[in-house]
């Protein structure tokens, strides 16, 4: 017998046919292949209550000993936001001009980026996500298990659930972006690790002709 002080329940099952499971995969995925990665948004705005709802089902992601090590900070503020852009650009021009590798930069030429990052103030509001390194909750720092990929796969659901919504996103990696935590006011238990544009996208925006690798390049049956 299970201890009663670490209960479990029975799992509610769908009871969904194959067909009704065919159905279904093809109809997320045909959704999910027209996620774009948005640069140029529309400064119309996003009620709470969605942006909360959008970081929930970011944070319904299985994570090591359900451990929930992620923070989610939503930035509207417009002050906040503008001082963000500021720091985010100053980052990226020293980036763009010498830091980046010639062949980084080559890389990202398809994908048309420079330094500039108005998005960063246009977009209704930022999501910073920040992974704790250490569980800071109890008497003792306790460390995370897993925490990139836990982390990782929350941001999967949010851009999931950010698609599923009719909304759009980016993920942006200004680099270094400690000046997240310091203008966020977050704890040295946390790292950022993603800043999240969200919004709609511009009546005008533009995206890169791009195209995803075929099954056969990317998993085999064994
Ligand atoms: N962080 C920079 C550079 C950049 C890097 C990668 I890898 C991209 O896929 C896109 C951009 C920027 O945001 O411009």
């Amino acid at each position: 017998m299970r201890d009663k002080e670490f209960p479990f329940r029975s799992y509610q099952h769908t009871g969904r046919s194959d067909q009704e499971i065919r159905e279904r995969s093809g109809n997320f995925y045909e959704s999910m292949k027209r996620r774009r990665s948005i640069r140029q948004f529309s400064d119309r705005p996003i009620p709470k209550e969605i942006l909360e709802t959008l970081i929930m089902t970011a944070a319904s992601a299985p994570s090591g000993a359900n451990k929930q090590p992620w923070f989610f900070a939503i930035v509207r503020n417009p002050d906040l936001k503008r001082k963000i852009r500021i720091a985010a650009e100053e980052e990226e021009r020293a980036f763009y001009s010498d830091r980046a590798p010639q062949s980084w930069i080559e890389d990202l030429e398809p994908l048309g980026t420079d330094w500039h990052k108005p998005y960063l103030e246009i977009a209704p509001a930022l999501i910073v996500v920040f992974k704790q390194i250490q569980d800071i909750s109890g008497s003792e720092p306790r460390k995370n298990y897993y925490v990139t990929e836990s982390v990782g796969i929350a941001c999967g659901f949010l851009f999931a659930a950010i698609q599923q919504a009719g909304l759009v996103a980016l993920p942006h990696t200004p680099s270094p972006m400690n000046f997240l935590s310091e203008l966020l006011h977050r704890p040295s238990n946390e790292k950022p690790i993603l800043l999240v544009p969200v919004g709609h996208p511009a009546e005008d925006a533009q995206v890169p002709v791009l195209s995803k690798k075929p099954f056969e390049d990317i998993a085999q049956f064994f």
